[in-house]
């Protein structure tokens, strides 16, 4: 494994100056110095993933950040990501030492582990849980609109179906793949009544997120971390690369699309620095308050529901679903009728786990900037069951 990016000399940072063996420096595209340095003993993490994957976005930005030496490749699902993971989600990340990687917030925490400069969770108190909240919302929220944009606007489902066949090579699995999405909308609780309050949150965002940007840099300061990678999802592969909101967003939200060059390319050898004393913009509140108004209530119907749902579960039940039934909830004062996603509390429990971790003076800290903005009320509740990961599965701890 290669580290984070070092000084002067460190040839394997992408594209920069490549040593040869003979040490003929030659400089290289980004993408060819990655593999230009396979082959030496000194093995690449290997990145299964797509441009136009939420979830690749997420890890991908990491990874040049952190300066790793690695190939992306295609989603092999029959030969790699089934036998590897027994799951058909992507990304999956195999690790020089060839050991599976799959979701990408256990992605996320091993590559933190395994080369921990330059940082993206922040270690001081206010910005961690930050960090956290915007990941559970990217990761759980955010597919509302990244959806509804994707599908619901004819001029992007064409060009993303043409992008699924580019994905895989093979017009059956493409067109299935396009038919399993689409129809997961509804189960989403994306349809033409809830729409409007989607989209509004969305413009909402946009501009918030604009001012916020507008002096360059990322949410917690000048440095990237865990909030911005997982806002990629949604804002880069879906938003920014699909062809109407690609449009809007070019013409609406300049300063995101900026955002999100800069997230792509980071620069290797001044990673900046996160606002100092553990402080939040300005600007940072609006967004919490969006946050908490919108996302907080749909995030704590879900795991209400998955709750009682796991109350009167059969004794013999580990491993939940994915989905365990439906719930309604409201956005905007628009009701909205979803299906219960079990994975919501394992996500929701990562902010509480980086909470409940935090000194007495530390989660004091985190009480007085988040209250009022409605992301108080996820801290304040108490989940009365436990989420583990039993190898890629989820099951009930403790069982
Ligand atoms: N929680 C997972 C979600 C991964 C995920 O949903 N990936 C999408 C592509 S971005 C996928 O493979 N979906 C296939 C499906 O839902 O069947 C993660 O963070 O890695």
């Amino acid at each position: 494994m290669r580290s984070a990016p070092g000084g002067e000399g460190d040839d394997q940072s992408p594209g920069r100056l490549v040593t040869t063996p003979r040490d003929r420096r030659v400089a290289l595209p980004t993408r060819m110095a990655f593999i230009n340095g396979m082959g030496d003993g000194d093995r690449p993490y290997r990145f299964y993933g797509a441009e136009i994957s939420y979830f690749s976005a997420k890890v991908r930005p990491a990874l040049r950040y952190k300066g790793l030496r690695y190939a992306e490749l295609p989603p092999d699902y029959r030969n790699v990501i089934l036998p590897r993971t027994g799951l058909a989600f992507i990304p999956i990340l195999v690790t020089p030492e060839d050991e599976t990687l799959q979701d990408t917030s256990d992605i996320l925490d091993a590559l933190e582990r395994r080369a921990p400069t330059p940082p993206l969770y922040p270690t001081s108190a206010v910005q961690r849980v930050v960090a956290f909240l915007w990941e559970l919302y990217a990761d759980e929220f955010m597919l509302l609109p990244a959806m509804h944009y994707r599908w619901d606007f004819p001029e992007s489902e064409r060009r993303i179906r043409g992008d699924f066949f580019v994905m895989t090579g093979d017009t059956k699995a493409a067109t299935d793949f396009a038919g399993r999405m689409k129809g997961s909308l509804p189960f989403l609780g994306v349809t033409p009544e809830t729409a409007p309050v989607i989209e509004a949150h969305t413009t909402e965002l946009l501009a918030l997120l604009s001012t916020h940007l507008s002096g360059g840099g990322y949410l917690l300061g000048q440095r990237m971390s865990l909030a911005d990678c997982a806002l990629m999802g949604p804002l880069y592969a879906h938003l920014y690369l699909d062809a109407a909101s690609g449009l809007m967003l070019r013409e609406t939200a300049p300063q995101v699309c900026l955002w999100i060059q800069r997230m792509n390319h980071p620069e290797p050898n001044t990673p900046g620095t996160w606002l100092a004393d553990d402080g939040l913009a300005p600007t940072h509140r609006p967004l919490l308050e969006l946050i908490g108004r919108d996302a907080a209530p749909l995030i704590l119907d879900t795991v209400r529901a998955f709750e009682t749902w796991a109350d009167g579960r059969e004794a013999c039940t580990d491993e939940p679903p994915r989905g365990v039934g439906e719930h309604t909830t409201v956005l905007r004062g628009t009701p909205m009728t979803r299906y219960t996603s079990s994975y919501t509390l394992w996500m929701l429990q990562r902010v509480l786990d980086a909470y409940d971790a935090l000194p007495a003076e530390g989660r004091t800290a985190v009480d007085r900037a988040l209250a009022t903005t409605g992301c108080d009320r996820l801290l304040d509740y108490t989940p009365r069951h436990r989420l583990e990961k039993r190898g890629f599965t989820l099951a009930f701890a403790g069982n």
